[in-house]
């Protein structure tokens, strides 16, 4: 099993971008509107911004998109593979507004970029990095031309590209992530099939699912999931918690909020 790569610490940066004025309008697939809290959204934003950044996580903003209200789901728009920045194909039409920022963002960085386009859609939540394997949801958001052309950007790269059957979950995050060992870790009724990964842990709670590798020791994860994050200590990680509701209701997690760059 190969652990999922860690940047090193004089390397430990992170594109977020601040919620969009109209966040409650964001895009509901599989869940029921509940109503969304602006003032409370913002200021658990701050909390997660802060979160990496005790933990040794620069941060770069991404410029807001104030009119694009699943903007602050950043990773959607840009995946990182290494050195090398791939620009989304949102599968959503009102999410395509949004690889523009994220693309200057890592230009700005002075970072290598490739884009998919359409009629191939991918969104970033739907790749799962595993080492070298690297874990694609074929989604509602996430199609075949898309896959296709993500395997052919990174196979010559040394990545196999795996596609994984996602009905039960908005992206292939939503229901499954990895420990920093390279452990895959879901939510069973959010997973169609579990035998397609290497390894599989369950999690008891459908907001454990998703953790952001910070080091090699530590994940920050929701503190919706108590005991899935008791199950993650137990297997002698550092859990950091951060409350991420409101973003949650809109089918967002811990992982949409940022993108780990090197
Ligand atoms: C959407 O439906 O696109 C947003 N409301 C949620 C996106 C969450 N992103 C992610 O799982 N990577």
């Amino acid at each position: 099993m190969e652990p999922v790569a860690v940047p090193q610490p004089s390397q430990r940066r992170a594109l977020v971008r601040r919620p969009a004025r109209n966040l409650a309008d964001g895009l509901l697939t599989h869940i029921e509107r509940t109503a969304v809290d602006q003032a409370l959204a913002e200021t658990q934003w701050r909390g997660y911004v802060a979160a990496l950044e005790a933990e040794g996580w620069e941060t770069i903003e991404v410029e807001p998109a104030p009119e694009l209200p699943d903007s602050v789901f950043i990773e959607d728009a840009v995946i990182m593979f290494g050195d090398l920045a791939v620009v989304a194909s949102p599968g959503a039409e009102t999410r395509r507004g949004e690889t523009a920022g994220a693309e200057a963002a890592v230009a700005r960085l002075g970072i290598p970029r490739q884009h998919l386009d359409l009629p191939g859609t991918l969104d970033g939540g739907d790749v799962l990095k595993v080492g070298r394997t690297v874990y694609v949801g074929r989604s509602l958001r996430t199609n075949d031309e898309g896959i296709e052309a993500l395997r052919g950007i990174l196979a010559p790269r040394g990545y196999t590209v795996v596609a994984v059957s996602i009905s039960r979950a908005l992206h292939l995050k939503t229901a499954v992530t990895a420990l920093p060992d390279g452990t895959v870790i879901g939510f069973p009724p959010l997973v169609d099939d579990p035998s397609v990964f290497e390894t599989f842990l369950p999690v008891p709670e459908a907001h454990g699912t998703a953790v952001v590798v910070l080091d090699d020791r530590t994940v920050l994860m929701s503190s919706a999931a108590p005991l899935s994050a008791g199950l993650f200590a137990q297997r002698g990680y550092r859990v950091v918690t951060v409350d991420i509701s409101e973003f949650e209701k809109l089918e967002g997690c811990v992982t949409c909020l940022s993108v780990r760059v090197r």
